[in-house]
């Protein structure tokens, strides 16, 4: 009875340290990719060159004398297709500047090329904002957006640039 006991004991090792080994060997092989299985990081979180947009950011201009205020953005992030942007033309002091005229050309610098719809320009509004049609950002990637502003004066144009630099996601 004894004997037998203690025969049991030993097989219960013997088995205790088997079952010790095996789940050692499954688990190196079963959580060696770390345990969660995550998605593959998208095209636009990985891109370092990518502006997220904010409500109402502030595009400088390339030389301080204008800049393009991002009233919305729609939709965010960017489509492979039609956008829809609602800017405001502000001076350096941030104040709207209403008879400036504005263009938008859109380019993917990855592909060394634009877009061969002209995004539509609408008019100013009393509040100095105007809504941009037919921004046709096609492909998936990287996008530069440049505004440009031009203000007629009686002493010469004044004219700026900004760039705004968005991912449209895949
Ligand atoms: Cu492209």
């Amino acid at each position: 009875m004894t004997m037998s006991m203690f025969g049991l004991e030993k097989l219960g090792l013997v088995a205790g340290g088997l079952f010790s080994l095996l789940p050692c060997a499954c688990s190196s092989s079963s959580s060696g990719g770390g345990g969660t299985a995550s998605n593959p990081p998208s095209l636009c979180s990985t891109d370092m060159r990518a502006t997220v947009y904010t409500s109402n950011m502030v595009v400088k201009g390339t030389t301080g004398t204008f800049s393009v205020r991002l009233d919305a953005v729609d939709p965010w992030p960017l489509v492979k297709g039609e956008n829809t942007l609602t800017v405001t033309v502000v001076d350096a002091a941030g104040n709207p500047v209403t008879d400036a005229t504005l263009t938008l050309k859109p380019f993917m610098p990855d592909h060394g090329h634009g877009s061969s719809i002209i995004p539509l320009v609408g008019p100013t509004k009393a509040d100095g904002s105007i809504e941009i049609d037919h921004v046709n950002t096609f492909m998936p990637g990287i996008w530069q957006l440049t505004f440009t502003v031009t203000k007629p004066s009686a002493t010469g144009a004044q004219s700026d640039s900004s760039v705004v630099t968005f991912c449209v996601p895949d």
